[in-house]
């Protein structure tokens, strides 16, 4: 038996949880177009032949301007150290710079992978010059791929497999996910409301299951203004109905899902309340 701990990182919107769900063959992490999207650090698990890979999906590290942004770097970070090994992506579609040669130089890059993600949004002119830029990180080894459409994926896999070291599995080999099932319920509410909001109204959303009586599950909308509470109830509620009737979709049968909308004035930039939300 072989199982490792892998570790994603990046840059915030590299694509990190979509190569997740797509390593892990089920959503396992919310994923959206804004950056910062994920928060605390998510595991999902692989089980190929008599291998086990745990990957552990992490926040975007950037420069923090919030202690929400501060403490995600730090999980972020901490998700790197006392792994096996760490895949360290990059966006196709952007310019390698400054900003993942930082991340790059936050790892030990000689032992890591680097996945040069989103190759089915660039052209195979622009990929190459990527990959001609990004050879200068010294890795040990580049996997270009599509966590989208999945080409590339099961390479990236066999080649985790070859490194993985000897070791006990971690997780029985049916579970793929280790966040409690209220968490995940409030990962999706946010999931939602992040595809619907803009502007700085997405980094103002926290959400969380306050309640769980099955089939009744109350899950409270954080935001930081009372401004902010009418965008996300929408007009008549339209808003949170067409977040509820997603959700609801991705839920066992039968859920009845109770959406609430509070205030906790700047919450982002308050450590405590950072911490008391969970991150
Ligand atoms: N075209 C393309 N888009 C991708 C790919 N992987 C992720 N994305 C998109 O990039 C955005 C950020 O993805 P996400 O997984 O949340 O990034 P993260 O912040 O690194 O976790 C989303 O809009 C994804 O749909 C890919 O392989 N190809
Ligand atoms: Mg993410």
């Amino acid at each position: 038996m072989r199982s490792a701990f892998v570790s994603l990182v990046g840059r915030p919107n590299v694509g990190k949880s979509t190569l997740i769900n797509a390593l892990v063959g089920k959503k396992v992490s919310i994923v959206s177009n804004k950056p910062q999207t994920t928060r605390t650090r998510v595991r999902g698990i692989l089980n190929k032949d008599d291998t086990q890979l745990v990957f552990v999906d992490t926040p975007g590290l950037h420069k923090a301007t919030t202690a929400l942004g501060e403490r995600v770097n730090a999980t972020a970070l901490e998700s790197m150290r006392d792994v096996d090994i760490v895949c360290l992506l990059i966006d196709a579609t952007q310019t390698f710079g400054t900003g993942d040669q930082w991340v790059s130089e936050q790892l030990n890059i000689k032992n890591a992978i680097v996945v040069i993600n989103k190759i089915d949004a660039v052209s195979p002119a622009k990929l190459l010059a990527q990959l001609s830029a990004i050879s200068s990180l010294g890795a040990a080894e580049y996997f270009p791929l599509s966590a989208k459409t999945g080409e590339g994926v099961d390479q990236l896999v066999a080649e985790l497999v070859k490194r993985a070291p000897l070791g006990q599995a971690m997780y029985p080999p049916e579970m793929t996910s280790e966040t409690p099932q209220a968490q995940w319920v409030a990962e999706l509410v946010r999931e939602q409301l992040l595809a619907v909001t803009r502007d700085e109204l997405p980094y103002s959303i926290a959400t969380r299951v306050t309640e769980w009586e099955w089939p009744r599950v109350r899950c409270e909308i954080v935001v930081e203004r009372e401004s902010q509470k009418g965008m996300v109830i929408g007009k008549s509620g339209s808003v949170l109905k067409s977040v509820g009737i997603e959700v609801r979709k991705q839920m066992p049968e039968g859920a009845f899902l109770e959406l609430f909308v509070v205030v906790d004035k700047d919450w982002q930039r308050r450590a405590d309340r950072v911490e008391r939300l969970g991150y």
